[in-house]
């Protein structure tokens, strides 16, 4: 197993690279979509939470990464000594009718194809994504987590209908006519994420990318009175044999997967990583469940991170570790703070149980 960090795209610096190394990742993911675009309601250094407006604007519709972007992004991550593991996110601007099932669909299909292609070209093994309408909305922040941390939760359902021109928490329509977005059914939704599926996954696997599935962050049944769908563990396995294409893959987030109602969160590890599905993991922990968890420090929530370590041991897990979201701590660099105690913890813990 390997640590990596999560860089957002106004963070994919020299300067943070060598910031990563030095905390003792090995491997970067890059987060190329701006959720902070033009929104004034979400401070750039925290993971973006947004309010009823969303994280930001959803960037150009006409602008794809190119591959020369994505290999100069690789060949930046290299120069400090890391390897680019993975983009997280696809850009609502480019996708959205496919989550919408609107009238751009098929262009947004093309759009996917192209990109896993670049992906492809510019040697990135892995493409995250979060296939949900409302995407990561409804969540507060609060001095939640140990010592008063700034820390990210819920503190009840999350319902206020999604306004139109709104996809995945940003806005890729700031001139949509007022109103909500009509709803769809969760048998839509499922049948919207299998015919996308059926469509790019050919093309992952020729391009040799695997197509990671982040599952719902919140994990509510309905967020924005819109449906979800790996709202619980077992739903995985329904997105896993939805498509047998080795590039139908999970981005395994451990802390969503504690945050559900259902299940048990070893259970899930044990069962996704012994199908050998997970491209790589979200190793953070939290308190509570839907609807009133918070995130919490690594070494500080319901969840045994060691029990989990030995059980991806067991079980050959040989990917990227990221610690997706951390609390802020209380110094001139919240985040950064919080970061290197995590790779710190994840480091001490590999090394305790003998993983490297
Ligand atoms: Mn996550």
């Amino acid at each position: 197993m390997k640590i990596g960090l999560g860089l957002y795209r106004h963070m994919l610096t020299p300067d943070n690279f060598r910031f990563a190394r030095q905390a003792g990742a090995t491997h970067v993911v890059a987060h190329l979509v701006d959720y902070f675009r033009g929104g004034t309601h979400n401070p750039s250094d925290n993971q973006p939470t947004g309010a009823d407006q969303g994280w930001g604007l959803a960037g150009d519709p006409d602008q794809l990464w190119t591959a020369a972007e994505l290999k100069a992004l690789r060949k930046s991550v290299e120069d400090a000594g890391l390897t680019l593991e993975a983009i997280e996110n696809f850009d609502p601007a480019h996708w959205h009718d496919i989550l919408l099932d609107g009238p751009q669909r098929s262009r947004h299909i093309d759009n996917v194809k192209t990109l896993l292609r670049r992906l492809g070209e510019a040697e990135i093994p892995i493409m995250g994504y979060n296939f949900s309408i409302a995407g990561v909305a409804g969540r507060i922040t609060g001095d939640f987590a140990r010592g008063g941390a700034l820390s990210v939760g819920m503190s009840g359902p999350y319902d206020l209908p999604m306004p139109q021109g709104m996809a995945w928490n940003m806005v890729y329509d700031a001139k949509a006519p007022a109103g909500a977005a009509e709803p769809a059914t969760s048998e839509q939704l499922w049948d919207r994420l299998e015919r996308f599926l059926g469509e790019v996954l050919p093309v992952a696997e020729r391009a040799g990318v695997k197509m990671a599935a982040h599952p719902d962050d919140p994990p509510m049944p309905t967020i924005r009175g819109q449906p979800r769908l790996v709202y619980q563990p077992q739903y995985y396995q329904r997105l896993i044999d939805l498509n047998l294409s080795p590039s139908n893959a999970l981005e395994f987030c451990i802390g969503s997967i504690a945050e559900m109602t259902d299940g048990d969160v070893y259970k899930a590890v044990d069962r996704y990583s012994s199908q050998h599905r997970i491209a790589y993991i979200h190793f953070r922990n939290v308190r509570g469940k839907v609807p009133f968890y918070k995130e919490s420090f690594v070494d500080d929530g319901d969840i045994d991170m060691l029990r989990v370590l030995k059980i991806l041991k067991r079980n050959g897990f040989d990917g990227v570790l990221v610690p997706d979201h951390t609390p802020q701590m209380t110094c001139s660099a919240p985040w950064y703070a919080g970061m290197a105690f995590a790779t710190g913890y994840i480091a001490g813990a590999m090394r305790a149980l003998g993983i490297r």
